[in-house]
């Protein structure tokens, strides 16, 4: 079998995503998301422009060695664009072998691991009581696990509080908006929505919370050991982890556990935090990471350290990256949990799949390949529109972490 083209495709049904498709002279042809949100025309241009001239002709079984190619033959290795555009060919090879061989993606990982993926929803609210009704209504749609975030008083806006219901898109058409933080207002008003939510929910559910990159060691040592009594499922980027080594004054301070790397993009972003077990959970999803190829290395060395998986899985990573994550969960050993923010109706439509929520787990179904599609004619009716994410200032004016 040979790759005979590949075709870039940018829709945005609700919100912009990067698609690739790889065909062969087989007839058969495999999917891969490319999304970067913000930057989408970066990875589309890496694409067209670097990679698929140099795939034609290629035997789309040699997974391997296309990975090889395109991260060694780059010489500027690394980086999200980069990453990103050899994660949507990994996905499509490994989709282009599933469907070849007529097994789903998980079987040619390792086969099954567990029964299901365990997900988290995002429940957000304005304030307190709000967030209250929003865990409750994730708990009723039969989740075990909910990621809460709070409006915080005297900030008119904060990360995580979306604008609709069920899913939460924080990037907007037209130049980024600003938003403004305040550290000493969140760290003192975060403790009191987990006492509340641990007193109406009890013991059980388990709650994960956001930062988002907001803070430094030291306050987020404070903010670990102050949420120690409400044991959440973990804490997600505390601080910034550029600084791999600054983790060691949160872990030497609180046993609140710690997950990070939505934003990595190779094994080296979080060889330490994975090595001096500075981490729980490493969020780095196969988009972001390279695809499975590379992830499922990582995944192997975090195993050893006894890190587990929390892929990313916000609305920004299209469902092909939901469907190759899930066959990756489901065989994963160092399985943790799945991120699952819903996407809209309309990009469920523009790219049907067979995986599916039942009483708090995902499956990834069991079709050959990965298991999703990509309705081109419904996707051209969704034109992309340059979006960026928003940017974050202090009350002083000082440029921050969004
Ligand atoms: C967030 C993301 O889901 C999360 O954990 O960090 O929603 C993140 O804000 C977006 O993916 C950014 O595009
Ligand atoms: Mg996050």
């Amino acid at each position: 079998m040979k790759i005979t083209d590949g075709k870039v495709f940018v829709c945005s049904p609700g919100r912009n995503f990067v698609t690739l498709k790889l065909y062969t002279d087989e007839g058969i042809y495999g999917l891969g998301d490319a999304t970067l949100n913000g930057r989408e025309m970066a990875v589309v241009a890496y694409l067209e422009e670097h990679v698929i001239p140099c795939l034609i002709g290629r035997d789309p079984f040699q997974i391997e060695d296309i990975w090889q190619y395109l991260y060694k033959g780059a010489y500027w290795r690394r980086g999200p664009v980069t990453m990103s555009a050899i994660a949507a060919v990994d996905m499509a090879l490994w989709d282009i072998k599933g469907k070849a061989l007529n097994t789903p993606v998980y079987n040619l990982l390792g086969g099954p691991s567990r029964y299901g993926v365990m997900v988290y929803g995002h429940a957000s609210g304005g304030d307190i009581e709000e967030v209250v009704d929003e865990v409750g209504r994730y708990l009723e749609m039969g989740y075990k696990a909910v990621r809460a975030q709070c409006g915080i008083p005297g900030l008119p806006t904060t990360y995580g509080v979306g604008r609709g219901k069920l899913f939460y898109e924080p990037a907007e058409k037209g130049l980024p908006p600003e938003h403004i933080w305040s550290t000493e207002k969140y760290l003192n008003f975060i403790p009191k929505l987990f006492q509340r939510l641990r007193d109406v929910y009890g013991d059980d559910v388990h709650l994960l919370h956001d930062v988002h990159h907001r803070l430094t060691p030291i306050e987020a040592a404070r903010l670990g050991k102050e949420l120690e009594p409400y044991h959440l499922f973990w804490l997600e980027d505390p601080v910034p982890a550029e600084l791999q080594e600054s983790f060691r004054w949160i872990r030497q301070h609180t046993t609140t556990p710690l997950a990070v790397g939505e934003v990595f993009n190779s094994i080296y972003d979080a060889h330490l935090l994975i090595t001096e077990q500075l981490i729980d959970y490493l969020r780095t999803s196969v988009l972001r990471g390279g695809g499975i190829t590379h992830m499922r290395k990582v995944a192997a060395l975090a195993e050893l350290y006894h890190v587990r998986t929390g892929f990313h899985g916000a609305t920004d990573l299209s469902p092909i990256t939901m469907a190759a994550a899930l066959h990756f969960d489901l065989w994963v050993p160092n399985f943790g949990i799945q991120e699952y923010m819903r996407h809209t109706p309309e990009t469920d439509e523009v790219f049907p799949h067979a995986y599916y929520f039942q009483d708090g787990y995902l499956h990834p179904g069991d079709a050959p390949g990965l298991g999703v599609d990509f309705n081109e004619e419904l996707a051209a009716r969704y034109p992309y529109e340059r979006a960026y994410l928003p940017v974050n200032r202090k009350e002083d004016g000082t440029m921050f972490n969004w």
